[in-house]
């Protein structure tokens, strides 16, 4: 296998970088490179890196070898000057090493799956940890590339494949009848996973969201104020705000940490009656927007209090997950009961801040379980199940084992305990080169 290699840190001009090299000739290329007659593991080595006679850097050399390294491969990290011309000029020369090439994206992680040193499960937390933007979603990738998923679920394979190695060993021999005991045994361990698989499953999507976004939604009338809102909670000036009714037309999103979860917001088209074909569009995306949230902010004006214009009425019937804000409070003297605020002086907004903050903690809020956190993992998840739901209801024990057989197949999809090398492609395809 050919050894690999890739600048690991980000590109562009830095203080250190650092370069990567994994396989079977790391070891004997850096020697080569860096004039050493041996290097010692897991020791800090200062060298200059040559090309030929010709100095290209100093530089810390750190080696790991076989399997005690990240991938399983002897691995070598060069810490160099972060220069563009110092890279240039290392990577160059690494690319005419015999027998190494640039790795793929993610293709360290993925030699490191391939050589058992982590599961699929932690692949993907170090990739949704490299990603991080917010707390919630380091401590979620973080708990996932420890193994707190792969544990879950190699936990119920566990369960299911020692039911079936029993049942299995009773097809072998037709002539045995299963003592109805055992056999009751083999249903309550099923009966067992398949709660805990329901309970796992209806999360609320808790764990997707904080890798993807809790989705809001600001929906009213138009003019009411909602770009000028969403300007105000992203601090800068992303939306058009003009005193013209039917401004905004395109969704206009922005990307917020709420208590160190991830939230994206989006502004969406005033809603009324229109007869104007590129105004309708925009309302028809801000009723789709409005479907697919995960919690609408309903927008009013505070000069009409308490009631709205039939459309967001509408709106507000039809949603369970809502929240109601009166805008322009500065334009009215008797505050009644609810949330009010002025977009334009800012009064109120940090009470509404707090209201959104709490709505994201009890929505995504931590619990003892992890988190199912992908819809990949869903998808095998739910197979799972109703393969487990078919198993129960089958009275032929060899039907019985089959089901058995495909629920523990989609779990094992989702570690990698099976042959799943186009589901690695898509994974490790979205990886940056380097990881
Ligand atoms: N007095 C006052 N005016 C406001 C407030 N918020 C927004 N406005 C004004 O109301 C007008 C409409 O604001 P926008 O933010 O564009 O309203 P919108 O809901 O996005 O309107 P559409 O995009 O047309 O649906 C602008 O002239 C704003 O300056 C507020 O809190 N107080
Ligand atoms: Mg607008």
């Amino acid at each position: 296998m050919d050894t690999i290699f890739a600048l690991s840190t980000a590109p562009g001009m830095a203080g250190i970088a650092v370069v990567r090299l994994s396989g079977s000739q790391s070891f004997a290329i850096a020697q080569k490179l860096c004039h050493l007659s041996s290097i010692t593991p897991r020791h800090a080595h200062f060298v200059t890196l040559y090309d030929g006679e010709e100095a290209i850097d100093e530089a810390i050399l750190l080696a790991f070898s076989s399997p005690a390294s990240f991938t399983g491969e002897d691995v070598v990290e060069f810490q160099c000057h972060g220069s563009r011309a110092v890279l240039n000029k290392l990577l160059t020369l690494l690319s005419h090493q015999s027998g190494c090439r640039l790795a793929e994206p993610g293709e360290f992680t993925r030699r490191a799956v391939e050589n058992g040193k982590m599961d699929l499960t932690a692949a993907e937390g170090v990739l949704d940890l490299i990603h991080s933007d917010t707390e919630a979603q380091r401590r979620q990738a973080l708990r996932q590339m420890g193994g707190a998923l792969a544990k879950l679920y190699d936990g119920w394979r566990d369960v299911l494949l020692h039911q079936l190695a029993y049942i299995e060993a009773f097809i072998d021999f037709p002539e045995e009848e299963i003592p109805e005991s055992r056999l009751n045994e083999v249903r309550e361990s099923i009966h067992n996973v398949i709660t805990s698989l329901e309970k796992h499953l209806s999360d609320n999507h808790r764990g997707e969201r904080v890798r993807d976004g809790f989705r809001i939604a600001i929906v009213g009338a138009p003019n009411v104020g909602k770009s000028s809102l969403l300007n105000c909670l992203a601090k800068r000036d992303v939306a058009i705000v003009s005193s013209q009714a039917g401004t905004t037309r395109d969704i206009v999103e922005v990307y917020l940490d709420i208590a160190g979860y991830p939230v994206i917001l989006a502004d969406t088209a005033g809603l009324r009656e229109t007869g104007e074909e590129i105004e309708a569009e925009g309302i028809r995306r801000a009723l789709q927007r409005a479907e697919d949230a995960d919690l609408i902010l309903v927008l009013g004006d505070a000069s009409l209090y308490p009631t709205f214009d039939k459309v967001t009425q509408k709106i507000i019937n039809q949603h369970s997950e809502k929240l109601i804000v009166w805008n322009k409070s500065d334009l009215v003297l008797e505050k009644k009961d609810g949330i009010f605020i002025s977009a334009s002086t800012g009064e109120g907004i940090e009470g509404l801040w707090k209201k959104l903050e709490e709505i994201v903690i009890s929505q995504m809020g931590s619990s003892s379980e992890p988190a199912l956190t992908q819809i990949r993992h869903r998808t095998a998840l739910e197979a799972c199940l109703s393969h487990l739901r078919q198993a129960m209801k089958q009275s032929e024990i060899d039907l019985k084992a089959e089901d058995l057989r495909l629920a523990t197949r989609e779990l094992g999809k989702i570690t990698g305990r099976v042959e799943v090398s186009e589901i690695l492609d898509v994974i490790f395809s979205s990886f940056c080169i380097g990881k």
